[in-house]
């Protein structure tokens, strides 16, 4: 018997089904982010990042150009298992002959039609996208859409809109709907003397942007921090504020696991949401000691949120997109570590006897339950990973093509 046959059995008699987990995990879409390739810079026109966000490390082969972007995207995807989207930042547009003229309140789809292709040549799921309000001049002293500049306020307001437009015709590309992430920066380094009157300017540009847009190809999604680097007193947009602003509004919410004080965990805020939203956004991410962004791994805390995506069927309700950046390592290798961890984490969930587990919860017999989840830790998981991979024609050792690549490619970017 092959360990792939001997672990079937061995989950067999817990009353898993292998091959179900298998069918199921292959069919849910992971959203990978393009920024990690090139340290969050974008194409058009900054060259470092800001808004409170930060990529740390000078490792080689940083994509310098759209191609070079390209071609990392394709190489690290091609490692990955697994059915993927591509998430796009509007700063990522391909400007050609409008660079230096279009700014983003004028950018229109056919800034960013080359992402498509791409994704659709790669064979990918679809595209979702984010306008940029971060790394650009009209940041007024660190805020956007709650600015009291109203110059500043319409332009953000306006990229906001090019963005839905723009998202709309990347949904009907796909016939699928295109999620619209919006995060900003704005919050304050010290303390405010007014902490609601940002809060409404943002809520009356959110209602300008959002106040049409293709409800069948786009679903907006908001997602709120509680604070960033140097922005560390304030942040309009916390969490309060969207929870209300989605609820009101009947747009999604996107819950970003670096985005809360470190003892909240994103994993029990997402049945909260599913009580009452019909979709759940997700950046994951791994926070150290604070928003860092580190690499994606096969830790508690992500086996926790996949767990609450598995177990309350809502592997089409939360959309799953990570978000991390990493510049200190093989950002190639970075990419595929941690789209597999997500994977990895939701083939555990897949693989757990939640129904019986919830049933001895329901009776009260905590005694069981606790001896249950400890057994559940002990199955043959890794076998039935190894069984996906090869399934996914995906080999364990990725490495080995990702060292090539950097001995071919990215050692000659200098
Ligand atoms: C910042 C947010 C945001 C960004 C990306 C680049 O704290 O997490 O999602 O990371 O939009
Ligand atoms: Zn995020």
């Amino acid at each position: 018997m092959n360990r792939y046959e001997s672990a079937k059995a061995l989950y067999q008699a817990e009353g898993i089904a292998t091959e179900k987990a298998l069918a199921t995990l292959r069919e849910i879409p992971i959203s990978v982010h393009c920024w990690q390739g090139d340290d969050v810079i974008g194409f058009d026109g900054a060259d470092s990042l800001s808004g409170g966000i930060q990529t740390t490390g000078n490792y080689l082969g940083r994509a310098r150009t759209p191609d070079e972007l390209l071609a990392d995207i394709e190489k690290a995807f091609s490692l990955m298992p697994g059915k993927k989207r591509l998430n796009v930042h509007a700063c990522y547009a391909f400007l050609g002959e409008d660079k230096g003229k279009v700014d983003r309140d004028a950018y229109t789809y056919k800034h960013f039609a080359k992402w498509v292709e791409f994704a659709k040549r790669i064979g990918l799921d679809g595209v979702d996208f984010n306008p940029t309000f971060f790394a650009h001049p009209m940041v007024k002293d660190g805020l956007t859409l709650s600015s009291p500049d109203e110059k500043v306020r319409r332009f953000w307001v306006e990229h906001g809109k090019r963005c839905l437009e723009i998202a709309a015709e990347m949904g009907k590309a796909f016939s699928k709907p295109c999620l619209v992430n919006i995060w900003i920066p704005d919050g304050f380094k010290d303390v405010p003397a007014d902490r609601l009157g940002p809060r409404l300017r943002l809520k009356k540009s959110l209602d300008e942007m959002l106040s049409s847009y293709d409800k069948e190809y786009v679903i907006p999604a908001v997602e709120s921090k509680v604070f960033g680097i140097g922005v560390e007193s304030y942040t309009v947009g916390n969490n309060e504020f969207y929870q209300n602003y989605a609820a009101s509004r009947g747009i999604c919410c996107l819950l970003d696991n670096g985005h809360y004080h470190p003892t909240e965990v994103v994993s029990d805020k997402i049945p909260s949401l599913l009580a009452f939203y019909d979709k759940v956004a997700l950046h994951v991410t791994r926070p150290v000691r604070w928003d860092s962004d580190h690499v994606v791994l096969f830790e508690d805390e992500l086996k926790e949120i996949a767990k609450e995506i598995v177990r309350n069927d809502a592997t089409d309700k939360v959309l799953i997109g990570l978000d991390y950046f990493d510049a200190s390592i093989n950002r190639i290798s970075a990419w595929v570590t941690g789209e597999r961890s997500m994977q990895k984490a939701l083939l555990y969930a897949l693989l757990l006897p939640n129904e019986q587990m919830k049933a001895l919860q329901d009776k009260g017999d905590f005694t069981r339950l606790m001896v249950a989840q400890e057994h559940a830790k002990m199955l043959p998981f890794t076998d039935v990973w190894a069984e996906y991979l090869a399934r996914e024609n995906a080999s364990e050792n990725y490495f080995d093509e990702i060292a090539l690549y950097e001995e071919k490619v990215l050692k000659a970017r200098k």
